[in-house]
């Protein structure tokens, strides 16, 4: 009796993934490589200078918080490298790779994450991953504008910085 081989297809999700401005002059590449190792496709990848405008937008969810004025100057500080990341369950895997906000928990519940290796504290905390797949669309709209190609860079090495 022949077996039969059972394929489960489980549809590929995108999610965006930011490597925050204080940890791209020392970590990015390690980060990078880190991505890919765990088994994303980057499907987009661009270096950029947030504006005032872009980092408000980015974070409209927060404009409540009291931290937001300090998270909102802080994105704007430097290059971010701003990353399309697809995978099953991706919006989680990511989350779940990069640990809690805070690396004081982080070095505690995940000493393994990449914020419990490479944030400096709650605010600059090297990472930023999408919450939910309904903000992980929008927001990579927002930032990449309608996304005709889906291109895996994974092996791609470098690009270009393409400033905004
Ligand atoms: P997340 O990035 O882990 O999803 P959120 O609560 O969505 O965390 O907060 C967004 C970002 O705002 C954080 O990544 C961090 O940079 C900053 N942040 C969050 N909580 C605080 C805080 O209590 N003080 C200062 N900055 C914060």
């Amino acid at each position: 009796e022949a077996e039969e081989e059972i394929h489960f297809f489980f549809p590929k999700q995108q999610t965006l993934a930011i490597i925050k401005p204080d940890a791209m002059a020392e970590h990015r590449e390690e980060i990078l490589g880190e991505i890919r190792a765990a088994g994303f496709s980057i499907s987009q990848l661009k270096e950029a200078v947030l504006s005032r405008d872009m980092a408000e937008e980015l974070y409209r969810e927060h404009r409540d918080k009291p931290f937001y004025r300090q998270l909102v100057d802080f994105m704007c500080s430097g290059p971010c490298m701003l990353l399309v990341l697809t995978k099953e369950n991706t919006v989680e895997e990511w989350r779940s790779m990069m640990g809690p906000t805070d690396p004081v928990l982080a070095k505690v519940t995940a000493p393994g994450s990449l914020r419990a290796r490479f944030a400096s504290d709650i605010l600059h905390n090297a990472l930023h991953g999408s919450s939910n797949q309904e903000h992980a669309q929008e927001k990579i709209h927002f930032l990449f504008g309608d996304i005709t190609s889906d291109r895996d860079l994974t092996s791609n090495g470098k690009m270009d910085p393409t400033p905004l």
